[in-house]
């Protein structure tokens, strides 16, 4: 499962899922562009990953929602990085855990502006040169969140599931190119998901992964180097992976 010669813009490579898979690719002979907010984070994983795998690797400080920021982002990627071959929308995040009754805007505009504006920005920007060269890969990570709904789920889940259609929008609109899609749908993995969700109360983070034994990114990133490293006539367009503990949102065995 070899990725030499090819290039992968991962969002949201500070952390959890997009760290790992930027990591895993890298071991894979990926070129990589990381981007995230935080810099400082993208730049020790570059020093890393070009110590460890000479990886080539340019990182830059991106907030997915702003329109104007990703577009100055994508026209300043250098020459020899511009041809991308895999796109991994990743960059998201849940905030809070209230009934719809009792939402909080805040969280809502953040939810929706990261998880589908900044999601399409991404996209919108990186589609038309895949298309121009008729070639690419999107793999979007949604959430199983987006499959079915939980208590306080609401906005989230209702984000995934637009991004869920996002993808699916991309195999359908672009049918008869050589793009590919693929949607990836995780159910609980410990990373700072949920800590960015309680916005750093770390005791009530660790509870939700409590009594079993969650997923972590590199069992993400191990299924998005599967599905990256396919043949070309082979488009992987869903995948839902769950912890075993886990069957559906809300029905999870905990051994506590
Ligand atoms: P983490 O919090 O560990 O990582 C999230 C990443 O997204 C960070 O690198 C963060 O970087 C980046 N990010 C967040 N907001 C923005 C923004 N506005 N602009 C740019 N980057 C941003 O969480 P995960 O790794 O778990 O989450 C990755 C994806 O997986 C998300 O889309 C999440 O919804 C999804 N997911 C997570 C599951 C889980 O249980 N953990 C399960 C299913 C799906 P920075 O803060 O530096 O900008
Ligand atoms: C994250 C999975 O179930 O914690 O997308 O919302 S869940």
């Amino acid at each position: 499962m070899r990725l030499d010669g090819k290039t992968a813009l991962i969002t949201g490579a500070s952390a959890g899922f997009g760290l790992a898979i930027a990591y895993e690719f890298a071991l894979a002979g990926a070129k990589l562009i990381l981007t995230a907010r935080r810099i400082e984070k993208l730049n020790e994983l570059a020093e890393h990953l070009k110590n460890e795998f000479q990886t080539e690797v340019f990182v830059y400080g991106l907030d997915v929602r702003s329109y104007d920021a990703v577009t100055v982002f994508y026209n300043n990627i250098p020459e020899n990085f511009k041809e991308i071959d895999i796109l991994v929308n990743n960059a998201g995040l849940a905030r809070g855990m209230e009934t719809i009754d009792n939402g909080v805007l805040e969280n809502w505009e953040e939810m929706i502006d990261t998880n589908v504006k900044g999601l399409l920005y991404v996209t919108r920007n990186v589609l038309p040169d895949m298309v121009k060269r008729n070639a690419g890969m999107v793999i979007n990570i949604s959430s199983i969140a987006g499959r079915d709904i939980y208590p306080k789920g609401n906005v989230y889940c209702a984000s995934k599931a637009a991004a869920r259609m996002i993808s699916q929008s991309i195999a359908v609109d672009l049918n008869g190119t050589n793009i590919r899609s693929c949607n990836i749908d995780p159910g609980l993995a410990e990373t700072e998901f949920s800590i960015v969700r309680f916005r750093g109360d770390k005791d009530k983070a660790k509870a939700v992964y409590n009594g079993l034994t969650p997923l972590y990114g590199k069992d993400i990133a191990e299924i998005a180097l599967f599905v990256a490293t396919r043949p070309e006539h082979v488009m992987i367009q869903d995948i839902m992976v769950t912890p075993t503990a886990q069957a559906t949102p809300t029905i999870v065995t905990r051994k506590l």
